[in-house]
């Protein structure tokens, strides 16, 4: 069935820690062994041993017109002609900059960058030295990339600071990081009482991906932008997933927000390396040449994906695009929903535009706590019964499924028919 993709497999875990170049990918959360993958097109992938499958994880969310546009790649194969990296400014960062700063109001100065890591710790950084602070605020269940100060548990109590979440984390970086329920009124409240005027910044998705898809509860980042505001402290919206995916403009378009600093990455890169912050002048003039926060990157503004990502966001301009993403999403949940019910199996599926999660519990899912409370080891089931029958979910609970422009009707039905049949064979126990 995937003889070839074992093999690699054997091959790989020699060479590389966990036989992967990024954790999530090994399948540890879900069991069996990652699949190779030779190629996409639209919304289809194929794997080393020639099995189909429909995808749903589309590169963790840079994908969103699906693979190979036939645009996108002609866009690649023009920059490839002149050359792929200068090391030197172009015209086309220049193009970027501007529809980012388009389609975002509040970014009125941006940073390219080349991962959603180097825009998050890049913004944290600005933060600090912006406000002359050193604390951070995070939210529980909320991913922002590896920087150490990123890499941090709640302490034991809600207001107490930070313990390090991955071995190397310095325990005095750690101390200066608070993490605090997501959606929990009180818990944010308690957070800018208790350390009141010395936060730098609050950096939260205002779209949770990363604990599964979990919204914002109604008024919840209204509240984090008064207090942030009141206190002084830089409202970072990480929107590496959510940017020009919810909404053109991204979750602070849907909410009508305005956050203090951005950070982008995924969908602007049109699946090549990218990431950006940008936000407010007053706030970015600090950064290196023009102030003294420094921060640079040798493959910065990369011509190749810069080129993917204008053509993305060209595309993603055109009529239509949001309202066909959003019926595709709704048609996916309904559908998974309507199985689950069938089948008895307990189901919430949060959903907001082309990006989803179906929690195997009872819910609601509102915050990492009640996320956890999902069975995972059905979810497992369930994954791997789906990827027999050619449909690819991300390999874990806790992460977020996504739709695209490439994805058809006769895609979703037949994702919708499987998952069906799978919960019922996984409701039959391991
Ligand atoms: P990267 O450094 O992986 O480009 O971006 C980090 C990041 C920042 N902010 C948000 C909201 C993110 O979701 C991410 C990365 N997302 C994960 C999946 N949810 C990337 C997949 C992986 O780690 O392999």
């Amino acid at each position: 069935m995937r003889q070839k993709s074992e093999e690699l497999f054997r091959q790989a875990s020699e060479l590389m820690p966990g036989g992967v170049n990024s954790p999530v990918r090994a399948f540890r959360a879900v069991g069996g062994e990652p699949v190779f993958m030779a190629s996409g097109r639209g919304a289809y992938l194929t794997d080393v041993d020639g099995n189909q499958y429909v995808d749903f994880m589309l590169s963790w969310g840079p994908l969103i017109l699906g693979h190979c546009h036939p645009e996108v790649v002609e866009a690649l194969a023009a920059v490839l002609a002149t050359g792929t990296s200068f090391g030197a400014s172009t015209p086309s960062e220049v193009e970027l900059a501007v529809e980012i700063r388009n389609a975002f109001p509040s970014v009125e100065r941006v940073r390219l960058v080349n991962s959603g890591t180097e825009a998050t710790l890049s913004a944290l950084r600005l933060a600090r030295a912006a406000t002359g602070r050193d604390k951070i605020l995070k939210f529980e269940g909320c991913y922002h990339g590896h920087a150490d100060s990123l890499l941090v548990k709640a302490g034991s109590g809600v207001a107490t600071l930070g313990l390090p979440d991955s071995p190397g984390v310095p325990k005095a970086l750690a101390e200066l990081t608070l993490t605090v329920p997501y959606n929990n009124f009180e818990a944010l409240e308690e957070a800018f009482q208790t350390h009141r005027n010395q936060f730098a910044a609050a950096l939260v998705e205002p779209i949770a991906g990363n604990m599964g898809m979990v919204p914002p509860r109604p008024r919840f980042l209204e509240r984090l932008r008064s207090l942030t505001e009141e206190q002084g402290t830089v409202l970072i919206f990480d929107e590496v997933i959510t940017g020009f995916r919810v909404a053109y403009g991204g979750a602070q378009e849907l909410y009508g927000i305005q956050p203090d600093l951005t950070t982008l990455g995924k969908v602007i890169g049109g699946g090549l390396p990218v990431g950006a912050y940008g936000g407010k002048a007053s706030l970015m003039e600090r950064v290196a040449p023009a102030g003294p926060v420094y921060q640079a990157g040798t493959l910065s503004g990369n011509p190749l994906a810069v080129a993917a990502g204008l053509k993305t966001l060209e595309i993603l301009r055109r009529p239509g695009t949001y309202a066909r993403l959003e019926a595709l999403g709704a048609k996916l949940a309904s559908g998974l929903a309507e199985g689950a019910t069938s089948a008895k199996v307990s189901l919430t599926v949060n959903r907001v535009g082309s990006m989803l999660t179906p929690f195997f519990t009872a819910g609601p899912v509102t915050d990492y706590a009640s996320a956890r409370e999902c069975d995972t080891a059905f979810f497992a089931r369930f994954f791997r019964a789906l990827l027999d029958k050619g449909i690819y979910l991300p390999p874990s609970q806790f992460e977020t499924a996504f739709v695209s422009l490439a994805h058809s009707d006769e895609d979703i039905d037949k994702a919708v028919r499987a998952a069906a049949e799978c919960f019922k064979e996984a409701g039959k126990g391991s």
